[in-house]
């Protein structure tokens, strides 16, 4: 991997737009990834090895639990900050910010809005100094767009609840010390619990040979007949709209965290282009490939918009579930396309690990899968727009 010269485009001065808390937590979050992600990530993409020993640094620049208040050991900030950590990280890889991601809105939080008082005290300040780090269970092998349908259950058994069942693709799963796991009680209610690593029954096997976020560890989540305390359940809120909520959270934080590699790569398009020579001139000379840069920076000029005005409602608590999933579905499309269009400014060299774009590339096919697909959050904007919801 090249050393990483990444200079961020700001074409329409957004910067004037941030506070300067803003900036100094994406700047703190910036050189980080520059430091201690970009040398490193290539090497572990490759070995599809997930490196622990960044959890102490993703701690120190406030990623875990952003928004979560400082009596529970989260960094305090607003949305905003929340969406540049996001985006920095991003702009390093998807799957580390996936981590971060998880550790963040579908563990903290859960526990932070759902929980009770000594469930927060006992959780949260471990998770957010990565002593403890979660992972969250909704997928299952035959429910994924629609985890209504889940089948995974649990049992009052008096003293403590029988929970059975299976999760599959979930991030952090195979190193996790704590899974949040969304299971039906006997009356098909879903409700979230507390499952710790070490639960007789409990057991969370790797999914290898995947292309994509090869530097997250991706996992299955196996109950069998494994005894939850009562004191692990989540009392705060129960339904389906106890684990959507939560992706509320998360698919806010990847409509920033899309911009950070979509800018990565526009980046390294600008600065390969301005030096490839072809036809005894600069391929930046030539028309398609500025048309190629024109439209990147276009876009994504249009996504940080977008992350922005978003961040202000989320700030205000007046963001709808429908206009996440929009942020969510317009910005990482819009980097999945830019990493396909610098790939190609780059030719033969787009493909190799020397540069970041083609690792992006591969990583944004699961970003624009996982916490609701494409497809998905379209049908989110048509259900809202219209009244109709046409998913079923
Ligand atoms: P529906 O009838 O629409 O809703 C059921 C209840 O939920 C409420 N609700 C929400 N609440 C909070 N936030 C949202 N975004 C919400 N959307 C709906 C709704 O008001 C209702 O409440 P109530 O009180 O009336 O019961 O439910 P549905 O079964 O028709 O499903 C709707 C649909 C398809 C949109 C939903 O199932 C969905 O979003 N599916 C996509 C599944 C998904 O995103 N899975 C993600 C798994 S986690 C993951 O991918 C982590 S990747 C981590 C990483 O590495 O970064
Ligand atoms: P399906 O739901 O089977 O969808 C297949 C295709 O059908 C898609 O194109 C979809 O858009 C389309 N489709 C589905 N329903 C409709 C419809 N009604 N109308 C039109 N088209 C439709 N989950 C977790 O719970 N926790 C995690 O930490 C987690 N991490 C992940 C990490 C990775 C690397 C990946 C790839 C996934 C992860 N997921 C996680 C799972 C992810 O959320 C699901 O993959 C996603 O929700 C889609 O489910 P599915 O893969 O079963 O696809």
């Amino acid at each position: 991997m090249r050393p990483d010269l990444f200079e961020a485009p700001d074409y329409y001065n957004i910067d004037d737009l941030l506070s300067e808390e803003h900036k100094l937590v994406r700047d703190a979050a910036r050189q980080w990834v520059k430091r201690d992600i970009s040398p490193i990530i290539e090497d572990y993409a490759q070995r599809a090895e997930f490196p622990k020993q960044i959890i102490g640094g993703l701690a120190d620049i406030g990623a875990f639990g952003p928004y979560i208040p400082a009596s529970y050991g989260g960094a305090g900030l607003d949305q905003i900050s929340y969406g540049l950590i996001m985006q920095e990280i991003e702009r390093g890889d998807s799957g580390v910010r996936s981590t971060a991601s998880v550790q963040s809105s579908l563990v903290m939080y859960p526990i932070y809005a759902y929980g009770n008082e000594n469930q927060r005290k006992k959780y949260l300040p471990k998770l957010a100094s990565g002593e403890l780090m979660g992972c969250f269970g909704l997928t299952e092998p035959n429910h994924g767009s629609n985890p209504s349908g889940m089948e995974t259950k649990f049992k009052d058994m008096g003293d403590h609840y029988l929970l059975n069942g299976a999760k599959l693709w979930i991030s952090n799963a195979p190193f996790a010390d704590i899974a949040i796991v969304w299971a039906k009680n006997e009356v098909g209610r879903i409700h979230g619990l507390i499952v710790e690593r070490g639960m007789p029954g409990f057991s969370t096997p790797e999914t290898h040979h995947k292309w994509s976020l090869r530097a997250s560890a991706t996992g299955e989540l196996i109950f069998d007949n494994v005894k939850v305390p009562k004191e692990n359940l989540l009392e705060g809120k129960n339904g389906l709209g106890a684990p959507l909520g939560c992706l509320d959270s998360a698919r806010y934080g990847i409509a920033w965290g899309a911009i950070g590699a979509a800018m990565d790569c526009y980046d390294t398009a600008l600065r390969y282009a301005k030096e490839r020579i072809q036809f005894g001139k600069p391929i930046a000379a030539t028309q398609l490939q500025q048309k190629k840069l024109a439209e990147m920076l276009t876009e994504i000029t249009k996504a940080q918009l977008l992350a922005l005005r978003l961040g202000q409602l989320k700030n205000q608590g007046k963001a709808s579930s429908a206009q996440i999933s929009m942020a969510k579905r317009n910005n990482v499309a819009m980097a999945l396309n830019i990493a396909r269009e610098a790939r190609q400014v780059l030719g033969a060299m787009g493909i190799t690990g020397d540069y970041s774009i083609m690792r992006h590339m591969m990583n944004l096919e699961s970003v624009i899968t996982y916490e609701g697909t494409h497809d998905i959050h379209l049908l989110i904007t048509g259900a809202d727009i219209t009244g109709f919801a046409a998913f079923e």
